[in-house]
């Protein structure tokens, strides 16, 4: 399988763990987003991924997929150990809401093409773009603090793909200094998935094409 990636990217960042978690091999395929316009622009890319954004995998029958959480389902329904959702059904909606929450309602306000759209288009100041990403982490981490009580992982003792979308969001919100004080729990949450190597494993700081 080939994974195009980029080390900052937090939902290229999901799919490194959920692979490393499957015991999955992969090549990565460095799709640098903002040199020379960004390379997810480029026609090489966009026959890949027309939306034009990482990750995308592609899977050894040529298939492609893309969607972060799309792919974790995709490796989930096809490696099944270890299992990435609970089997009990409240529990399994309780993770994708903690997940959710991370991709659907935090992430796309301060993705890359958000922040971008912001400062050129609309002519924000660097400073208020600052505070437009610190409100959309600090607004969706107060409720993820509220709803987790974590054992020692997001939602117990099992790695599930709540703690695979947490993690990267707050390596992000650590990156663009986002004070992490008022969140002692998703913090916990995070140091604990830190110390399991197909986490460590997945941090942009470790990938190949880390700047
Ligand atoms: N909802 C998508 C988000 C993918 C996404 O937006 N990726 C960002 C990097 S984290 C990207 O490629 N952005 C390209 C750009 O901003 O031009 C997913 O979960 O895969």
């Amino acid at each position: 399988m080939k994974l195009y990636t980029y080390f900052r990217s937090s939902a290229a960042y999901r799919v490194r763990i959920a692979l490393n978690l499957k015991g999955l091999s992969y090549e990565m395929v460095p799709v640098h987003l903002t040199k020379d316009g960004g390379y997810q622009r480029k026609p090489e890319f966009r026959s890949v991924n027309p939306q034009m954004r990482v990750p995308a995998l592609e899977l050894s029958s040529g298939d492609v997929l893309t969607q972060s959480l799309a792919i974790i389902e995709y490796l989930d329904e096809t490696q099944p150990e270890p299992p990435l959702l609970p089997v009990d059904a409240l529990a399994r909606a309780k993770v994708r809401a903690i997940a959710q929450m991370v991709a659907c309602d935090i992430h796309p306000l301060n993705n890359l093409i958000v922040l971008q759209y912001l400062k050129r288009t609309l002519q924000h100041e660097q400073a208020e773009i600052d505070t437009w990403y610190h409100h959309w982490v600090i607004e969706g981490f107060k409720a993820i603090e509220a709803m987790i009580a974590p054992a020692p992982y997001t939602c117990g003792a099992q790695v599930t793909l709540a703690d695979i979308c947490l993690v990267p969001q707050v390596a992000n919100a650590r990156r663009l200094k986002v004070p992490l004080e008022a969140f002692p729990k998703i913090v916990a949450a995070e140091q604990a998935c830190l110390k399991l190597p197909a986490f460590d494993r997945a941090r942009p700081e470790n990938q190949p094409d880390a700047e």
